[in-house]
């Protein structure tokens, strides 16, 4: 079965000042329809159209022959699991058991934020930064590319692309401003919550 696009939760003016209408024009309109465009024509016809896209992602990461699946299936899923992450009037800190969990795996939210900037700016090249929880422990870690934690018996919280394409218009090579924008003013605390509730 073709994966769909889903809906953007919000309007691609909606996250503005801090990610622009253009920037979610290219990257919701561009770069993620391309990837799922790719991802279904590389599946057509093959076992793989059978099965869900994250059965197909756990099955392909698995086969070195299989990156280009690999690939453009992560990156489909990556996308829609970040436009999740955000949301208009964002950022703050979580209450609640997430945010219980995170004093107690970190020390406390502002050590959390600095490992969350730190993992976002020394990805090198194109990619992620994740909360993930691995077996009862909150992390933050990076991943390169397409790969997604899943792969890693990771379960993600919450994502942030560090790809160029995801801040370039808006804030060039500032990768840095861009990710603690995003950290103080969009990210989506709620759908964190939903996910660690979720993933115990
Ligand atoms: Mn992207």
């Amino acid at each position: 079965m073709a994966y769909q696009q889903p809906a953007l939760p919000y309007p691609e003016n909606a996250l503005e000042p801090f990610i622009s209408a253009r920037t979610l024009s290219f990257h919701y309109g561009k770069h993620h329809a391309a990837y799922i465009t790719n991802y279904n024509n590389l599946v057509a016809g093959t076992p793989f159209d059978r099965l869900s896209l994250e059965e197909v992602i756990a099955l392909a990461a698995a086969d070195p022959q299989k990156i280009a699946i690999f690939n453009n299936g992560a990156q489909a899923w990556n996308h829609s699991f970040y436009w999740n992450c955000l949301t208009p009037n964002g950022g703050g800190e979580p209450s609640g058991e997430l945010g219980a969990k995170i004093t107690q795996d970190f020390g406390s939210f502002d050590k959390f934020k600095d490992e969350l900037k730190n993992a976002a700016a020394t990805q090198f090249g194109s990619g992620w930064a994740w909360l993930v929880l691995e077996g009862d422990q909150l992390k933050v870690v990076k991943t390169g590319n397409a790969q997604t934690p899943s792969t890693s018996n990771q379960k993600p919280i919450l994502t942030i692309d560090v790809w160029e394409h995801a801040y370039y218009l808006d804030y060039q090579n500032r990768r840095p401003d861009y990710v603690a924008t995003v950290i103080d003013n969009l990210l989506n605390w709620e759908f964190a919550a939903q996910n660690f509730h979720a993933a115990q």
